[in-house]
C-alpha cells in the first residue's frame, strides 16, 4: 500500500515529528510504502508543489499528523487533497486522542486513531477492509464504530528505528543550527493538569505513568547511524517528556554515549530530579542545556490549578544544581492561567528574575481539550464549553477573567523578559521586547515582509544562548 503522510505544520517550528518518523518505520517494515507532504518549510497550506507530489505518488490512503494547534490547518489540507485524491484521510496524533468525537465529526476526515498509532496503521495498512482494528475509529455511513485504544506496547525497542530519511532532513538540521531532535522514551510518571499525559493515562491506565524507555543500545546505534549519514549535526536534542527519570539508564548512558557519540546535547527535565547526581552525570556525558517547566512562581497556582507539587525552594535549588555542574537553562512558564492575578504574574517573573535562566519562554495559557484544567475552567465559568482552542499562546488567553484583562496579560506578555533579564541580561531584554512585540504584528508583518522576522529573532535568542554552551568541549 502506498502511504501518503501529511504534516500539516504549516510555516512552523522546524523539529522532527518523531510520530510521523515512528509510523512511517513501522508500515514499511510491512513492506509498505510512505511519502511525507511536510508544510514546516511551506509559506502555503494548498503549495502547488507539494499537492504535486501528492498526486505523483498515487496515494492508496492520506495519514495526517496533528495537535490541536494544526487541527484547522490538517482539515484545510485534507479538504483540499480529498478534492483531488478520492482515497480515505486517517487524522492521528494528539488531537485525535484529546479531541476524538469533534475530530471525527468533520467531512473531510474518515477514520481517526486514538493514542499510539504504530499497530493500528499497521493493522489497517495490511487489511484496510477490517473495522475492528484497535485504536482506529472509522466512519461508515451515518454511524460511527469506535474502537478502544489499541494495548500499550511496553518494548520500545520492538520498534524498528524511526525513518527520519522521510524528512528533509539536511534543511531540518540546518534551519535549526546543525541541532537535531530524537526521542528516547514514552510517558510521564506525574500528571499536570494542562498536560496530554493525564489523558494518555486515562486511556490506557497507570501503565502509561510508568515511563518505557529505549535501551541505552538502541538509542546510542540510532545516533551513531544518523551522525555518520549526516555529519554536520553538532547538537542532539532530546525531547523526552521527562529524560532524566531513571538513574540507572541515566549512568549507562553517561558511559556509553561520551565515548561513542561525543556530541553535546540538550535535554528536559522536571526540577525535582536535578539533583546534583543527576546534573553531575549529564554535564560530564555532554549534556549542555536543560530545559525545566517553572509554569508558574505562585506555589498555590502551581499545587491547587497545575498539580505541581514543588516549592519554589525546590526550583531554584534545581536550577542552581544545573548551573553549578556547568549546563545553560531553559525556564517554560504560562501566564493567564485560571484564578492568576496580576499579582501572581509578577510572582513568576520574580522567580525567573530571581534564577536568571539562560533562556525562557513564557506563553499565554490555553486550556487545550481532554486535560482536567480545561473541565476546571468550564466548571468555573471561565470558558464555553464549546469554544475550541487554537494556538493563541502568543496573543491571548481565551478565559474569561475580570480580575485579569487582555490589556494586563498582554503587559507581561511583552515585557516578561525585559522583567526578567533587565539589567543583568541587557541585550537579551531588549530583543525579548522586540520579538513579543512582534508576536502582535506577526500576520501583518508577514504580508509585508518577505521573509519572517519572529523566527529570526526568535532564533537570535536561542543561539546567542546557545553559543556559549556550544563552545564547552567534551
Ligand atoms: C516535541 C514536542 C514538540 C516539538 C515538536 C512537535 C512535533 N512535531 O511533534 C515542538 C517544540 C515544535 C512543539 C511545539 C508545540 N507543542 Co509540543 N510537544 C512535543 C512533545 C514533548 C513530544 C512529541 C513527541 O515527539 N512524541 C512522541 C511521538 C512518538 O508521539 P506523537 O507525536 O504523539 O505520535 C504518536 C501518536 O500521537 C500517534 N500519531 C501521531 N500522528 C499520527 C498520524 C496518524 C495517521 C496515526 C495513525 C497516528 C498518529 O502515533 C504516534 C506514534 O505512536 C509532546 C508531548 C508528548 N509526550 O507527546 C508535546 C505536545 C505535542 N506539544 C503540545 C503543545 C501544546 C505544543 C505547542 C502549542 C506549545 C507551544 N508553546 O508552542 C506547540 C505547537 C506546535 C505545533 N505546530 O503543533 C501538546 C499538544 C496538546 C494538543 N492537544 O495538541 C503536547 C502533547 C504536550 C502537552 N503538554 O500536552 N512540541
Ligand atoms: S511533568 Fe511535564 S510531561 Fe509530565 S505531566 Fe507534567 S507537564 Fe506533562
Amino acid at each position: 500500500m502506498n502511504i501518503l503522510f501529511v504534516n500539516p505544520n504549516y510555516n512552523g517550528m522546524e523539529y522532527i515529528s518523531q510520530g510521523i518518523a515512528y509510523l512511517s518505520s513501522r508500515v514499511k517494515k510491512d513492506g509498505h510504502n510512505t511519502a511525507l507532504l511536510d508544510f514546516t518549510f511551506s509559506r502555503s497550506l494548498l503549495d502547488d508543489k507539494l499537492i504535486k507530489q501528492a498526486i505523483d505518488f498515487s496515494p492508496d490512503i492520506i495519514c495526517i499528523s496533528s495537535t490541536s494547534s494544526l487541527f484547522n490547518s490538517s482539515l484545510k489540507i485534507a479538504a483540499h487533497l480529498k478534492k483531488m485524491i478520492q482515497v480515505p484521510v486517517l487524522l492521528g496524533g494528539p488531537q485525535t486522542t484529546v479531541a476524538p468525537e469533534n475530530s471525527i465529526s468533520k467531512d473531510c476526515i474518515d477514520i481517526i486513531c486514538i493514542g499510539e498509532g504504530e499497530e493500528s496503521l499497521a493493522a489497517y495498512a495490511n487489511n484496510p477492509e477490517r473495522t475492528d482494528i484497535p485504536g482506529l475509529w472509522f466512519k461508515q455511513g451515518n454511524a460511527i464504530i469506535r474502537n478502544a485504544a489499541a494495548p500499550l506496547f511496553t518494548n520500545l525497542d520492538a520498534l524498528p528505528m524511526p525513518d527520519f530519511e522521510i524528512f528533509d532532513l539536511d534543511k531540518y538540521i540546518r534551519s535549526r543550527n546543525f541541532i537535531i531532535d530524537i526521542i528516547t522514551s514514552r510517558g510521564c510518571p506525574y500528571s499536570c493538569t494542562y498536560c496530554i499525559n493525564q489523558t494518555y493515562g486515562k486511556i490506557y491506565g497507570p501503565k502509561w505513568h510508568k515511563i518505557r524507555k529505549n535501551s541505552v543500545h538502541y538509542i546510542i546505534s540510532f545516533i551513531k547511524s544518523l551522525k555518520h549519514k549526516y555529519p554536520i549535526i553538532k547538537t542532539f536534542d532530546f525531547k523526552d517528556d521527562c529524560f532524566a527519570t531513571d538513574v540507572a539508564w541515566l549512568k549507562e548512558f553517561s558511559e556509553v554515549y561520551p565515548k561513542e557519540v561525543g556530541l553535546p546535547y540538550i535535554i528536559h527535565m522536571r526540577p525535582e530530579l536535578a539533583s546534583e547526581e543527576r546534573c553531575k552525570l549529564l554535564n560530564d556525558s555532554g549534556c549542555i542545556a536543560v530545559k525545566m517547566g517553572i509554569e508558574s512562581g505562585s506555589e498555590t497556582i502551581r499545587k491547587k490549578i497545575l498539580n505541581r507539587h514543588m516549592s519554589n525552594k525546590d526550583i531554584i535549588n534545581a536550577f542552581n544544581n544545573v548551573k553549578k555542574a556547568g549546563m545553560n537553562t531553559f525556564s517554560f512558564n504560562m501566564i493567564a492561567l485560571p484564578h492568576e492575578k496580576p499579582r501572581d504574574i509578577l510572582k513568576t517573573l520574580t522567580l525567573n528574575r530571581q534564577i536568571q535562566p539562560g533562556l525562557f519562554s513564557c506563553n499565554i495559557f490555553q486550556p487545550f481539550e481532554g486535560t482536567s484544567i480545561r473541565t476546571q475552567c468550564i466548571n468555573d465559568g471561565l470558558l464555553e464549553p464549546t469554544q475550541e482552542t487554537q494556538n493563541n499562546i502568543h496573543t491571548k488567553s481565551i478565559l474569561k477573567q475580570k480580575q485579569l484583562p487582555q490589556i494586563i496579560i498582554r503587559f507581561f506578555y511583552i515585557f516578561s523578559g525585559l522583567i526578567v533579564f533587565f539589567p543583568k541580561q541587557p541585550i537579551k531584554s531588549f530583543l525579548w521586547v522586540i520579538r513579543t512585540s512582534t508576536e502582535f504584528l506577526h500576520p501583518i508583518l508577514r504580508k509585508l515582509l518577505p521573509k519572517n522576522i519572529k523566527s529570526y529573532l526568535w532564533k537570535l535568542l536561542i543561539y546567542s544562548s546557545q553559543l556559549k554552551s556550544n563552545k564547552k568541549s567534551l
